[in-house]
């Protein structure tokens, strides 16, 4: 990759079939456990990066307004590292254009650091191979090394005995997959989330009595989804995915202190969710570290089923189908 001063990205969130809750390696960002996702063809996020080698610090723009606080300081850290690697020292203009609620549970991290990741390391010059952008995107924030790929992906975790656990942890699409999947997001809430996802899932590991049940089930449910995924067995893919996406939320809600991200309203989904099943429709739900609740179906039926689950709820609704990978829109010299 050659040195280009500026370029443009443009990545989207990616929803997990199983789970990434847990990390042994903060520093690093290394997970406990592989995990599974879907990468969506909606809510994409836009990031411009421009060196600017006669400022003396970095500026982050979030749809025009800058940022001062943690979302700064870990940009920050995420542009020190690829200027460490690359030997070249400017500071960067980052400017991002979010079509998701932030903190909201809606993977807008995943989006943003990988679409950051890719225009960083091309800003750079940084040499990337996809899966040296997914361990760098990774560094940014975990989920983010999904997001580098389109479709279905899968996030290996390194073991912790691997003598280079940062080599070996990063995500590879799966390119045989044979299930039309739809995802419908029905949009409880859009605030910001009270306990941000690092906090929470720090703490789930520290305290939770569950955990070491749950993560032990995660490393079974990555391989037995990657079989459903690719024998187009969507009965078996719903249940594991609605199963661990509990048990996660069951996990954080033993946690000390609990950390809670479910509300009545999302309750009262999941239930409808359950209801539906019993009257025959194939739905299963998901949550991630947010009140919103996602819905599996078949992607004929979505269009069907997500008016019903506006009209249930109130509240609008998404329906999200695989999406692409990470892709630059412009590079060009500042
Ligand atoms: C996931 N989530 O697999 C899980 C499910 C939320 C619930 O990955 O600390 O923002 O930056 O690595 O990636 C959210 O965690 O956390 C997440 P960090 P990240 O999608």
């Amino acid at each position: 990759m050659s040195s280009c001063s500026r370029a443009t990205a443009v990545a989207h969130p990616n929803i997990a079939l199983v789970k990434y809750w847990g990390k042994h390696d903060e520093d690093l960002v290394l997970p406990l456990a592989d995990s599974l996702s879907m990468t969506l063809d909606v809510f994409p996020t836009t990031t411009t990066v421009r060196l600017t080698p006669h400022r003396d610090h970095d500026t982050l723009l979030l749809d025009g307004v800058p940022a001062t606080d943690e979302v700064l300081h870990r940009v920050v850290a995420f542009l020190t590292l690829l200027r460490t690697r690359t030997g070249r020292t400017a500071p960067a203009v980052v400017e991002t254009h979010n079509t998701v609620p932030v903190g909201a549970g809606l993977a807008s991290s995943a989006a943003g650091f990988a679409a950051l990741a890719l225009a960083a390391a091309t800003a750079y010059g940084a040499d990337l191979s996809a899966p040296g952008l997914s361990r760098l995107a990774r560094r940014g924030s975990g989920s983010a090394c999904r997001s580098v790929f389109g479709g279905f992906v899968w996030w290996h975790a390194a073991h912790p005995d691997d003598p280079d656990p940062d080599r070996a942890s990063y995500a590879e699409p799966l390119p045989d997959v044979r299930l039309d999947l739809a995802m419908i997001v029905v949009m409880l809430h859009t605030g910001a989330k009270p306990t941000s996802s690092r906090d929470a899932m720090r703490r789930t590991v520290r305290t939770s009595p569950l955990f070491p049940d749950w993560i032990a089930a995660t490393r079974e449910d990555v391989p037995a989804m990657r079989a459903c995924l690719e024998d187009g067995d969507l009965e078996r893919a719903g249940a594991i995915a609605e199963r661990n996406a509990l048990g996660m939320h069951a996990t954080m809600e033993s946690a000390t202190p609990p950390v809670v991200y479910r509300t009545a309203a999302s309750h009262r989904l999941l239930d409808h969710v359950r209801a539906l099943r019993d009257r025959g429709e194939q739905t299963w739900a998901t949550m991630d570290a947010g009140p919103n609740v996602k819905v599996l179906c078949p992607a004929a039926e979505a269009p069907r089923i997500a008016a019903e689950l506006a009209a249930v709820s109130g509240c609008p609704t998404v329906v999200a189908h695989p999406g692409p990978a990470a892709a630059l829109t412009t590079t060009g010299r500042s």
